[in-house]
C-alpha cells in the first residue's frame, strides 16, 4: 500500500515536472510576440520596436478606442475564436473597415488599406 503512494507521488511530479518543461521551451521558442485577447499595435509587426498598444477582450459590443489610440494601429493579433470587425469611425458607424478572423495576426494594415485608420472595434 505504502508503495503505491510513493509510485503515484512520484508519478505525479514527473508530470508536473514535464509541463513546466514543455511550456518553458514554448515560450523560449516563440520569438513573435503573443496576445491572450484582441490586441492592437502602433506599428507594423506587433510593437516589435517599442510603441503603444492596447488590448480588448471583443464580445459583439462596440468599443470605440480611447483619442490617445485613436487612428493609431498598424498591426493586430487576433488571439480570440471570435471575428472581430475594425471601423475606421468611431461608435462601428459606417462600413467594415477590416475582418481579423478567428486567430488570425496581420503585421501590417498598409496592404490591407487600413493603417492608422482604426477608431472602434466589434
Ligand atoms: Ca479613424
Ligand atoms: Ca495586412
Amino acid at each position: 500500500m505504502k508503495r503505491k503512494t510513493t509510485f503515484a507521488i512520484t508519478a505525479l511530479l514527473l508530470s508536473a515536472t514535464s509541463l513546466i518543461g514543455s511550456s518553458a521551451t514554448a515560450h523560449a521558442s516563440s520569438a513573435a510576440p503573443d496576445c491572450a485577447s484582441f490586441c492592437i499595435y502602433e506599428h507594423d509587426n506587433f510593437n516589435f520596436w517599442g510603441g503603444r498598444w492596447v488590448m480588448f477582450f471583443p464580445d459583439g459590443s462596440c468599443r470605440t478606442v480611447k483619442s490617445s489610440r485613436d487612428n493609431m494601429a498598424s498591426s493586430m493579433i487576433n488571439g480570440t475564436n471570435r471575428r472581430v470587425r475594425l471601423y475606421d469611425r468611431k461608435n462601428c458607424a459606417g462600413p467594415v473597415g477590416y475582418i481579423a478572423k478567428p486567430k488570425s495576426k496581420d503585421k501590417d494594415f498598409t496592404n490591407n488599406g487600413f493603417d492608422n485608420k482604426l477608431s472602434s472595434i466589434r
